[in-house]
């Protein structure tokens, strides 16, 4: 933080300006004001003010003004968030450093040390405070963060005094144990402590052997060395005719395109290069580019190649002509899907993160505008520009998704891994159900989405026509801990496939294609394009760029 003189009747904040500054008032008195309401509060305390602007670079909700000259301390947005991502990738290390003592846990690998990590809860008690108590069933394991306990037995008094570092309760992991103790925290500050649930431990890891030893292999199963067949690397821009357009986005537009001599027809998808770079997307077009090209799945869009000219990147795909999932659900009758049909939806999806998680790779960007239907009625995932593959931290701080969906710790800029896919896949489910998304609000700014998202889904109505069962695989998914969320647990992604929302669900019939899909298009050629809307020529007329950051394309 930096200081700021404030002059007699300067304005701090303004209404309805974006915010990027959060302050603390050091001296002076300042005005609170809101349009159509005039002045609301005044304070001369010391106070903090414009907080939001932190989490969310929005709107001003009020004016502050200074009464008389004063000063305050300035926070800045930016500068915010490095600190976060700092203090989280240092509070985890501290954790991580903690766990290496524990005698029962020190012999796992530092990947699934680093899984307990992301289990454990801080939790402050109070001088006094009784935290264990002999002979009570215990059911958590206390890693001493800050501060001192007093242990005591009965008919022995104090036997000892922990401090940082040290741990108690850690038989309670091991089953579910009677305390052999009483541990109290000590005056005067009372005591932090790192704490892990038993049920949250055995979820991840399964019970834990009587030496202590973890028993689960936790790091996922080695790469399968599959030979990876290229086709169409042939194929040159030259060598195709545009039909028509299937699709306008941001960057760029999606043709379906066709082969001068050979009856084949693609999808080509072309970006702006000068867009991308002014506004610095060119990381996230060789990501899009790397993972899909190497994505080998039935529920994943193929990228056969790209090129490169003065102006545009180009993706040669596979073509879907069934349209995107988005126009299908806003061509029902109801604007939702019933049950069985969502099943199926939901199903092709889960296939698609199961392949891309198993390869390290995050997408962060579901919903159904990037799902397209195949001849067949198959759902198929596009558009990588968010997905990312971890690194052997296996985290990421970057934000990104949409507002509607995104998951509470990329929010809070607290570094996040696939558990954010699990998150919005209970979103989307809950969209596919009932044609809206859970958290979205009519506020264009997306603040209040923001907020509601982290309120949680347990202040969410469910309108009365969700079943119970799609209830409450929603609500396993979009767990606040991403540790606790359903698919991120020992189990993965079969825990989703056993939850009761799927029972009887045939597995092997959907991967061999065999199970009838509920929106098979009906298409009367290879270059019919009645599913997608019609779309103006591309008029644009891009300027040259040509620094050289493509050379790879
Ligand atoms: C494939 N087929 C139809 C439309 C598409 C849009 C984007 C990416 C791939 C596509």
């Amino acid at each position: 933080m930096y200081s700021r003189e404030i002059k007699q009747k300067q304005v701090i904040i303004k209404e309805g300006e974006k915010g990027s500054h959060m302050y603390v008032s050091a001296q002076g008195r300042y005005e609170v004001s809101v349009k159509g309401k005039g002045v609301v509060n005044t304070f001369e305390d010391i106070r903090v003010f414009g907080e939001m602007a932190i989490l969310y670079n929005d709107k001003r909700n009020a004016t502050i003004k200074a009464v008389k000259p004063g000063r305050v301390w300035v926070l800045d947005r930016t500068v915010y968030q490095k600190l976060m991502i700092r203090f989280n990738i240092k509070e985890q290390d501290e954790m991580l450093e903690f766990l290496e003592k524990v005698p029962k846990l020190n012999k796992v690998s530092p990947e699934a040390l680093q899984k307990v990590v992301n289990l454990l809860k801080v939790k402050y008690f109070s001088p006094g405070t009784t935290i264990v108590k002999q002979g009570e069933r215990g059911d958590k394991f206390y890693i001493i963060r800050a501060g001192t306990v007093t242990i005591t037995k009965e008919g022995e008094g104090v036997v000892g005094n922990y401090g940082k570092g040290q741990f108690f309760g850690e038989l309670a992991l091991l089953k579910e144990e009677f305390r052999q103790a009483t541990v109290t925290a000590d005056a005067p500050g009372g005591v932090e402590c790192l704490t892990l649930k038993r049920q949250h431990f055995i979820a991840h890891f399964g019970e834990l052997r009587e030496d202590g030893i973890l028993t689960v292999q936790t790091s996922s199963s080695p790469a399968k060395v599959s030979k990876i067949v290229k086709e169409h690397q042939d194929v040159e821009l030259k060598d195709l005719n545009i039909v028509t357009t299937l699709g306008v986005g941001g960057f760029g537009r999606v043709e379906l395109v066709q082969h001068k001599t050979q009856n084949i027809i693609f999808a080509l998808k072309y970006l702006k290069k000068i867009d991308m770079v002014e506004q610095n997307q060119q990381e996230h077009v060789y990501n899009e580019r790397n993972i899909q090209m190497d994505c080998r799945s039935q529920f994943i869009v193929r990228l056969y190649r790209s090129y490169k000219d003065s102006k545009y990147i180009y993706f040669l795909m596979e073509s879907c002509l069934g349209g995107d999932l988005w126009t299908l659900l806003q061509r029902q009758k109801t604007r939702r899907f019933d049950e069985k049909d969502s099943r199926f939806i939901a199903a092709c999806v889960l296939e698609a993160f199961a392949y891309l998680h198993e390869k390290g790779i995050v997408y962060r960007d579901l919903k159904p505008e990037n799902l397209l239907i195949d001849e067949q009625g198959y759902i198929k995932l596009t558009d990588f520009g968010f997905a990312k593959k971890l690194g052997s931290r296996g985290r990421t701080f970057t934000f990104a998704g949409t507002p509607e969906y995104v998951a509470p710790e990329i929010i809070l800029s607290r570094g996040h891994d696939k558990a954010v896919d699990y998150w919005a896949y209970g979103i989307f489910i809950f969209e596919l159900l009932t044609g809206r998304t859970p958290f979205r609000t009519n506020d264009a700014s997306h603040m209040r989405t923001y907020n509601k998202i982290l309120t949680g889904i347990d202040s969410v109505d469910f309108p009365s026509f969700v079943s119970t069962k799609a209830r409450n695989v929603i609500e396993k998914l979009c767990k606040a801990i991403p540790a606790e969320r359903l698919g991120c647990q020992r189990n993965g992604v079969q825990d989703i496939k056993n939850h009761r929302w799927f029972l009887g669900f045939d597995w092997v019939k959907l991967n061999e294609r065999r199970l009838s899909a509920p929106f098979k298009p009906k298409l009367k050629s290879n270059t019919d394009t009645r599913y997608f809307e019609a779309f103006k020529k591309d008029t644009d007329y891009p300027p040259d760029e040509t620094s050289g950051w493509d050379v790879n394309f």
